[in-house]
């Protein structure tokens, strides 16, 4: 019998940062390179596609050379092992828990391996960069392709999938994320509420430290894995 009936595990960027993606937030992180209202907004696409495309472009190019960490690699484990139900939900828009054999993922910030038109509302598969002028691969209009992310004042996806996730979890794992943007920051509030047990591991205390009953601190290719052995008791 597992200890925990539905294990619920949300990720954030610092799962990757040690695969080589940077964070957001951190010293050095994406933000104090780039202006969120430039590049992560519907206004920003609107006023200046070219710019925006540039900036996922270099970002894509990126996550296509990084592997997935042990954190990555443990997670997937926990996925095929636990003998109770895991649902894991990401943040991050790179590939790297699909990389590392995770099957059942809800990417709730979308891909950046995704491009998504505008005219037809089709998600597809896109590693190249994306220009103005492409054509959609299935509804062949020119110009209206965007990488699929979610951006700021944008719905995330698969919400209803992710409440009810937490209103039947039982442990509540928060892994690599600042607990800076919502509707994500608040699931920790959410699973405590409700009866969960919840867990905090990252490099430092989150925003939301108080939402945890156990925090762990420390690399997350470090912590991760101990603390995935932890749970499926090895
Ligand atoms: C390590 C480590 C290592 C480092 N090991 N750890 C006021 C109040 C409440 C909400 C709002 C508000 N005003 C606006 C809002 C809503 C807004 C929001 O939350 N804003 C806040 C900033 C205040 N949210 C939204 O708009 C969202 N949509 C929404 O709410 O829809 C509802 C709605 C819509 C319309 C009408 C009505 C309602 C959408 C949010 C979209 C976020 N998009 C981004 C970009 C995605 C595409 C891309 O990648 O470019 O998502 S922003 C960016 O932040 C990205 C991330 O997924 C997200 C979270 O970042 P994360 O993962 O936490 O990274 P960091 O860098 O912040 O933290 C990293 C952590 O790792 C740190 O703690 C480090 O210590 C740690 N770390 N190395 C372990 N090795």
């Amino acid at each position: 019998m597992a200890p925990f009936e539905h294990v619920v595990i949300l990720t954030g960027a610092g799962l990757s940062a040690e695969s080589g993606l940077s964070t957001f937030r951190d010293k050095g992180g994406i933000w104090s390179k780039y202006r969120i209202e430039d590049v992560a907004s519907p206004e920003a696409f609107a006023r200046d596609p070219a710019a925006v495309l540039a900036f996922y472009n270099m970002r894509r190019r990126t996550v296509l050379g990084v592997q997935p960490n042990a954190g990555h690699a443990a997670l997937a484990r926990l996925e095929a092992d636990y003998p109770g139900k895991v649902t894991i939900v990401t943040q991050n828009v790179d590939p790297l828990h699909e990389r590392a054999g995770t099957k059942d993922l809800i990417h709730m910030h979308g891909e950046i391996l995704k491009a998504r038109c505008a005219h037809c509302g089709d998600a597809m598969r896109w590693e190249d960069d994306l220009t103005t002028d492409l054509a959609c691969r299935a509804c062949g209009k020119a110009g209206g392709l965007r990488p699929d992310v979610v951006w700021f004042g944008e719905m995330p996806y698969d919400m209803d999938r992710i409440h009810a996730a937490l209103e039947t979890c039982d442990l509540f794992v928060s892994i690599g994320t600042s607990g800076t943007v919502y509707p994500a920051a608040g699931f920790s509030a959410k699973a405590l509420s409700l009866g969960a047990h919840t867990v905090e591991l990252n490099l430092e205390p989150s925003r939301r430290r108080d939402m945890f009953v156990e925090a762990i601190h420390g690399k997350a290719s470090e912590i991760v894995p101990a603390y995935v052995a932890r749970l499926l008791g090895r």
